[in-house]
This record gives structure tokens, sequence and C-alpha cells, in this order.
């Protein structure tokens, strides 16, 4: 794997003129290598994503697109950019892609601002059944700025109410419907979606920042066929820099690259584009597609280790990356899960599960993902073990020491940025 970013001779530099800063840097690494990090939306990059990162290419000015720029001397980022773009094209099969967002709520507010005025109608899921603050949280713009509309997953088998969808969008004509989720473990069916939109004349955009790297490996089916629009995140299962992107028809490409540059955001990230550039071509690769396989199939085997320890998984199990766990009938708030694990080194989140009575600080649930711990090498043996150790120590506080103590023997094996992956 090349040298460990925390060694490198920019580290030795780092460490000589900012020893404070170099400490936390440290101490960050030491802080993965120590425990086990099952939250689902976060991952390792590569070392060769993160020397993009730490490059020269942070210092450029280049707002516009390549050959149009606003700014001089921007010929060789550009290479970046369409570089970046290229592959993103082609691991996705879209039209067009804009690699400038700089998170997957900066890719959201873009798409937004290409396809609705404030006030209009946007149909999308409720945060509390799995949805994300961007889609129509009063807390957040777009809950502020449009008129919302959500959809849930049903009481009886907590997945997409599909029905309910299609009732919301023919009473309130959406301008806008969107479909994804950051905690909804099953596939979602764009087609369904597709139809419903078409029949009510909105478009289609497909959150899918969670799930993206599996489809990127063909581990599940793609929206890109079916969404006018499809906005996402890259540092997820896609294993690459922090950011977003936003991919689409040729149709909405102008509107799409004007609401990202010079609406919503100005000058990009080049180093971040650079850097995207490099995670698209990782995942162009063969063993992308075996890692992006082995994610799913270690999640299923979290969440059915799980379920077999007593702790229902929402849904009944899982399709994708993540699973979402209701503690219910162990008597322990998500919160109080999320504490314990952490006291035994294992970090995950509470998670609001469908029609929670719980509010959003205590929860009654937990959210397990397996990105990081594919991406250091674990398999199912593993997992099996990682779930047992979740129930043992979320049952008995007791049990910590116990459960730290295999927690850290797990981890020195599988050591972020030492090991081959
Ligand atoms: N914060 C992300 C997650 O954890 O799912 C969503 O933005």
């Amino acid at each position: 794997m090349g040298a460990s970013p925390d060694y490198g001779p920019d580290f030795e530099r780092l460490r000589e003129q900012d020893p404070e800063v170099a400490q936390v840097l440290l101490d960050e690494v030491a802080r993965v290598r120590g425990g086990l990090q099952l939250i689902a939306s976060e991952n390792f990059t590569s070392p060769a994503v993160l020397a993009a990162l730490g490059s020269t290419l942070s210092n450029k000015y280049a707002e516009g697109y390549p050959g149009r720029r606003y700014y001089g001397g921007c010929e060789v980022v550009d290479r970046a950019e369409r570089l970046a773009i290229d592959r993103a094209r082609e691991l996705f099969g879209a039209e067009h892609a804009n690699v400038q967002p700089h998170s997957g709520a900066s890719a959201n507010l873009a798409a937004y601002a290409a396809l609705m005025q404030p006030g209009d109608t946007m149909l999308a899921m409720a945060l509390p059944h799995g949805g994300h603050l961007t889609h129509g949280s009063r807390v957040n713009f777009s809950g502020r700025w449009f008129d919302v509309a959500s959809y849930g997953v049903r009481r009886d088998t907590e997945l997409i109410d599909y029905d309910e969808v299609r009732d919301l969008a023919l009473r309130h004509q959406p301008k806008l419907i969107v479909c994804g989720a950051t905690a909804y473990p099953r596939l979602i069916d764009y087609g369904v979606f597709r139809g419903i939109a078409d029949e009510v004349g909105a478009w289609l955009l497909a959150d899918v920042a969670h799930p993206i790297g599996l489809m990127a490996g063909r581990a599940i089916p793609s929206a890109v066929p079916y969404a006018d629009v499809v906005t996402f995140t890259t540092h997820k299962a896609l294993r690459g820099p922090r950011g977003g992107g936003i991919l689409c028809t040729a149709e909405l490409a102008a509107r799409i690259d004007r609401a990202v540059f010079p609406f919503i955001q100005g000058g990009p990230l080049m180093h971040a584009v650079a850097a995207k550039a490099v995670a698209f071509g990782e995942a162009l690769r063969p063993e992308f597609a075996d890692y992006a396989r082995r994610v799913v199939a270690n999640a299923r085997t979290l969440c059915d280790t799980l379920a077999a320890e007593g702790m229902r998984p929402v849904s009944g199990g899982t399709d994708t990356h993540l699973a979402l766990i209701d503690l219910r009938e162990l008597g322990v708030s998500g919160a109080e899960a999320e504490r314990r694990c952490a006291a035994a080194g294992i970090t995950l989140n509470r998670n609001a599960i469908p029609y929670d009575p719980e509010p959003a600080a205590v929860t009654s649930g937990i959210r397990v993902g397996t990105p990081c711990v594919t991406t250091q090498g674990m398999g199912l043996q593993e997992l099996k073990e990682i779930g047992s150790l979740v129930a043992r120590v979320v049952r008995d506080p007791g049990a910590v020491a116990d459960v730290r103590e295999r927690v850290s023997a797990l981890a020195a094996i599988h050591r972020p940025y030492l090991s081959e992956y």
C-alpha cells in the first residue's frame, strides 16, 4: 500500500512545524486503528486518494468548467476535472457528470436549484423514516424554501409504500420527486418511481449518496437509467474523498452545471476533484466490484447475526451496506447502545427507526454498516464475531472490558493504512 499517511515525509514536516495539529492526525489514525468503525456512511480512502487530497491542486482557483474558466493557469487542473468527469460517466453510464459539488447536501441544493423555484412542491422520503435533512426537513433549506410532501415506510413491512408515494404524487402534483435514503436497508425500485414521476409530470431525482459505491461495483441495480438527476457523495461506500457529485441526462447538463457554478458554489476544490478522479479510476477496476459484493455480503452476515442475537432488523434484513436495528425489545435506547459500543471500541450511530417513539437525540435504534470493515479486509467470519460483540455489549455493559479486548484483537489484524486492500 506504500507509505502510511501518518509517517510520510510531508507528515514529518507538519510534525516539526505544528506538533499540535500533527498530534490530532496521529490520534485520529490511532483511534480508527484501535477499534471498529461501523458507521454506514464512512470508509477508508486509498493512500492514492489521500495523496491527491494533500496536493498543490488545493491552491488553484478554477471557477468555471474545463476550457471555460474565469482564471488563468487552469490548463493543468482542467485535466484533473476532465479525467473525473470522463471516469464518472464511464463508471455509471451517465450522459453527463458534474464533479464539483463540495458535498451531498450541496449536490442536492444544486439539483433543486436546477429543477425548481422557491415555493414549488417536492415529494421526498421523511427524515424519521430514513430520508435526509435535505429531503425537506423543516430545519433545512429544503423544508424552508419548498412546499414538501413526505412519504414513509409501511408500519407492517417497514418498506417504502409505493402506493402511498403514488397517491401523494397525484394529490400534490410535485415538480420533483426524490427517492433515496440514509437509513433504508432495502433496494429502492427506481423503475416504480420513474413511472410515478411520469404519471404526474415530475422530475425524478435519485439521491444515492449511500449506495453509490454498490452501484459502481454493480452489486445492486443502478438508479442512473431511471432518474433525470442522480446526486451522490464520494466518501461513503465509493471510498473516495469527502465530496459530492451529480449525474444527469444530456438535456439537463447545462442547467445542472449552471446551478452548481455560479449559482450555489464558487471555486471548485481542485484537489478534491483530482481525488474524485482517482476514486472513480479505482472503482472502474474489477477489484472494486468484488469489494462492493463483499460489503453487501458482510452487511447481511452482520444483520443476520444481530437478528439471531435478538436484535430486530428493521424490514427483516438488508440488501445493501447497512442495517437498521430496533432495540426496543432489549429495553436499551439507541443513544445508550451507541455509548456502550463506544466504550468497547465499536463506533456506530444511534438512529431513529420508523415510527420511533423516542426523540432524535435518543432513538430506539442503531445503524450499522460494513464499508469500513470490508475495506480493512474483514469477511464473513469476522462479521459474525462483530455481530456477537455488538449484541453482547449492548445487552450487558459489564461486558465492556471483555468485548474491548476482542475488538482490539480484531482491529490489530486488520489495521487501516497498514495492510493491503
Ligand atoms: N450524514 C450522512 C449519514 O451518516 O448517513 C448523511 O448525510
